[in-house]
């Protein structure tokens, strides 16, 4: 009897050191890289909220599809509770990797403790989380929001430098809560702050929606009718804050100048039109570096903690020149 006790408690200890191995080293740690077809990775994103959105989701699909790895995916149509359900699905599968993008920052440390004592590695793609433990994700993918938060603001800096009167902005704001909402206003907001006559009069989300943007543009117009530009906080609410300016019998670009993040199609179409004053580029293609993060958990390597994705800015100029070969 006391023999059988002493092999359950050393087959005990064996399966505690494997889940420490798996904890620290991925997947692979223990049993060494798997075949690419034999992955499986769970893929737990925002929603189809915007056309970054959906060149996002068409790239990682893409990606995973030419990597031959198979893909678990879910949309959580904007909301945290679905992509915390959709986690502990992929956590319940055993999934080899999963990789989501926060919707907001806060909130995901009891889920993602749960991967992490699963041994299940998360990569954060596109977004961040607002955490102190960062031992509950393996790497983070994205854009510097605060970054094109600045170059905005620059961008405005520099066409009202001669100002002499206030400046009345408007700002079309993100998801409330969402990392790219926080960053991009911090950001605009502090390079804004070297001329006093810039002058932020209202500020409310639009929720990355072209909708959220039409309606929060008409209501807006009303209460600040001497407004002089509008910052939104991607092009699918800049696109809404020009029906919105058109229907109020006024030219967006000249009447309204209008400067915006992502560059997707829509937006670089109404920035060459005119219609849109600036654009800050925020690159949806992320599909491919996803697939190298993976492959290097893979192989029991340790990626990069965060890997910044490279963008631009265009003028009106440059998005005529760019848009024949713009790719989404
Ligand atoms: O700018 C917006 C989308 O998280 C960077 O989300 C992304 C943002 C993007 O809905 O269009």
């Amino acid at each position: 009897m006391k023999k059988l006790i002493g092999l359950a408690a050393a087959g005990a200890m064996l399966v505690a050191l494997a889940g420490c191995a798996s904890e620290g080293g991925g997947a692979a740690a223990e049993s060494g890289p798997k075949p690419l077809d034999e992955l499986v990775v769970g893929f737990a994103q925002v929603g189809a909220e915007s056309g970054w959105r959906t060149a996002n989701t068409k790239d990682i699909q893409a990606a995973f599809e030419e990597a031959g790895i198979e893909l678990k995916f879910s949309d959580a149509q904007q909301k945290q509770e679905n992509q915390i359900k959709a986690i502990r699905s992929y956590i319940q599968q055993q999934v080899d990797v999963i990789a989501f993008s926060p919707v907001v920052e806060t909130g995901w440390d009891a889920v993602l403790n749960e991967a992490k004592a699963a041994g299940i590695p998360v990569v954060l793609t596109d977004r961040a989380v607002d955490s102190k433990d960062e031992s509950l994700y393996v790497s983070f993918l994205g854009s510097d929001f605060v970054k094109e938060g600045e170059k905005a603001g620059q961008w405005v800096l520099d066409e009202y430098a001669d100002a002499t009167e206030p400046v009345e902005i408007i700002q079309l704001e993100g998801t409330t809560g969402a990392a790219p909402a926080i960053d991009r206003a911090e950001g605009f907001a502090e390079v804004i702050s070297e001329n006093p006559n810039l002058e932020v009069v209202a500020s409310q989300t639009g929720d990355f929606t072209r909708a959220g943007g039409k309606q929060v543009t008409e209501a807006l117009l009303k209460s600040n009718p001497g407004v002089d530009l509008i910052y939104a906080h991607n092009d699918d609410m800049g696109l809404g804050a020009i029906e919105a300016i058109e229907a109020a019998g006024l030219k967006p670009g000249e009447d309204i100048k209008i400067v915006t993040v992502d560059a997707v199609k829509d937006g670089m179409q109404a920035l060459a039109d005119g219609k849109i004053n600036f654009i800050v580029e925020c690159s949806p293609l992320l599909g491919k570096q996803l697939i190298e993060i993976i492959k290097q958990i893979n192989d029991g390597e340790t990626p990069q903690k965060r890997i910044i994705t490279e963008e631009t800015t265009f003028t009106q100029e440059q998005a005529i020149e760019a848009l024949p070969d713009r790719q989404y």
